[in-house]
């Protein structure tokens, strides 16, 4: 019942309405991940739906990804519950060109939970952003990407931590809509998550 108005909420773009139907969702008991996968993320999901079939355009994606934003807003204490017991820090950011951030920021939200230190560079992160933070002792470099386009930087960015002497520093893990594990070996990167979940999980198993 509550999830359903958490859905119709992000897909209609309403920011202060999807607040309060997640705070709504949590005060009647529901888990914080159910909320997102049942509520938070197909509602992202019908919304790039719309905007495929031409209902929906920029704006309306934009407001959607406020309203969902503002839902992750209430849900990050619940999501990202510390325990303090991971090592290594880790450097996040969308791949330059690209300005999607929701599904990076759920990445960086649940690393945290697991208790890793998150360098969060936010989007469009052209390729020196990523070396000094390596130089300055990251242990795993996270990029995302949600274009089919600017998911090929994700290579170039590989190729110049390679040319910077710091490859072999650091372990590279990638993830985003548009890509598959065969994409991530064929960059030469370390790892792929498919989300979130999956990102702390392959982080863990890098870094150990
Ligand atoms: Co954009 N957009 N968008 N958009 N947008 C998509 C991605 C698209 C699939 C929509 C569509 O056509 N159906 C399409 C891409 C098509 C393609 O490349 N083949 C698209 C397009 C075309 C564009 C523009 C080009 C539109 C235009 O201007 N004409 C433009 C590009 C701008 C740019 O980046 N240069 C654009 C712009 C935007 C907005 C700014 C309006 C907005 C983003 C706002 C923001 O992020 N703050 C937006 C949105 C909201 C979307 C959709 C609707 C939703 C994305 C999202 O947040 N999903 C999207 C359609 C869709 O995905 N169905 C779409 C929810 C999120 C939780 O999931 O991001 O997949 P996701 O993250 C998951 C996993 O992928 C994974 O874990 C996350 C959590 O589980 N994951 C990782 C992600 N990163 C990871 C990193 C990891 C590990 C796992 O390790 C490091």
């Amino acid at each position: 019942m509550e999830l359903k108005s958490v859905y119709d909420a992000v897909v209609n773009g309403e920011v202060q309405e999807t607040a309060d139907c997640v705070r709504a969702a949590l005060e009647a008991g529901l888990p914080a991940d159910q909320i997102l996968s049942e509520g938070l993320v197909p509602a992202m999901g019908e919304v790039g739906r719309l905007f495929e079939a031409q209902e929906y355009y920029v704006p309306e994606m934009l407001i959607s990804a406020k309203a969902m934003q503002s839902g992750l807003t209430i849900l990050k204490p619940y999501l990202a519950q510390s325990n303090g017991q991971a090592g290594g820090r880790i450097v996040v950011g969308t791949v330059k060109g690209d300005l999607h951030d929701i599904g990076k920021n759920l990445v960086v939200m649940m690393l945290e939970g697991a208790g890793y230190q998150v360098v969060d560079l936010g989007v469009d992160v052209p390729p020196e952003k990523f070396i000094r933070e390596i130089q300055g002792g990251a242990k795993l470099v996270g990029m995302s990407a949600m274009l089919t386009t600017t998911m090929l930087n994700m290579k170039v960015t590989i190729d110049a931590f390679k040319e910077a002497g710091v490859r072999d520093q650091v372990k590279i893990m990638v993830g985003g809509a548009p890509l598959t594990q065969t994409f991530a070996e064929t960059i030469g990167a370390d790892g792929f998550a498919q989300d979130a979940s999956a990102a702390v999980r392959k982080a863990t198993e890098l870094l150990s």
